[in-house]
């Protein structure tokens, strides 16, 4: 009876943990090669999708580097405003995503004269995304999958996005997510097959170009294009075909620090 209790106790455990471990992940920034000077943070935050919830690891040789939260401002320029003693040095820092939004963080350590942010300690999270299924914690009501359009090849020339999508089943309510280098490319709704098959780009005002740009699908059949030089000739277009959500989701809410969802 003790036994079976605990095996119960014990399997309960591990359902839970099961359930933790599928909703939150653990990143380390900048993978084998961790918190140092010289790596391509832009490269490695580029190929991931971050979520409320997941965490941030830093691994560095401990003192030798710092991890500090600052503003965008903190981050171009690489002097925080904040005072660098609330920087975490453990060499092992955790840093849990908590709210939606892009998030900055530097180290504000100096070796040979040289600041290590402008070596390159320096990495944004781009836009980190509520979580899909409240799980712990005041998580906002949202809908649907997320896709990143091209996965780690992200949005550029010499992607068959056609196969990409066709290889994915969308629902109306996911969203998709273009990232691009801003500049070298934008994201343009077509109105209809034939605009898309022309590639006839839609008026200027009517471009996603940030560079990380969500598009909310909210109807049945939507068509992408870039609007850049002849990029939509040479294959940056794709079409998506969206099923209805299995049960009507709840409306996302106005208000949230989403970049526009759709510009029609
Ligand atoms: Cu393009």
């Amino acid at each position: 009876m003790a036994t079976n209790r605990s095996r119960i106790i014990i399997l309960m455990a591990t359902v839970a943990a099961l359930a933790i471990s599928a909703s939150a992940t653990e990143y380390t920034v900048g993978d084998a090669k961790g918190w140092a000077p010289g790596v391509d943070y832009h490269a490695w935050t580029f190929s991931h999708v971050f979520y409320v919830g997941d965490k941030l690891v830093f691994k560095y040789p401990p003192g030798k580097y710092n991890v500090l939260e600052v503003e965008e401002g903190g981050y171009e320029t690489c002097s925080p405003a904040t005072s660098p003693d609330k920087a975490l040095s453990s060499g092992n820092d955790v840093v849990t995503l908590t709210t939606p939004g892009h998030k900055f963080f530097i180290s504000t350590t100096k070796h040979q004269g040289k600041w290590d942010c402008e070596a390159g300690m320096k990495v944004l999270i781009n836009n980190v995304l509520p979580r899909l299924n409240p799980g712990s914690g005041p998580a906002p009501p949202s809908t649907g999958k997320h896709h990143v359009v091209g996965d780690d090849k992200g949005w550029t020339l010499d992607v068959d996005y056609q196969a990409w999508a066709n290889g994915k089943k969308f629902t109306i309510g996911d969203k998709l997510i273009f990232k691009y280098p801003e500049g070298k490319h934008n994201v343009f709704q077509a109105i209809d097959d034939t605009a898309f098959r022309e590639c006839i780009i839609p008026p200027a005002q009517e471009a996603l170009t940030s560079g990380h740009d969500i598009i909310t699908l909210e109807s049945p059949d939507t068509w992408f294009i870039c609007g850049a030089g002849n990029h939509c000739q040479m294959g940056m277009k794709f079409f998506v075909h969206a099923s209805e959500a299995p049960s009507k989701p709840p409306a996302i809410k106005g208000g949230r620090k989403l970049v526009p969802t759709k510009l029609l």
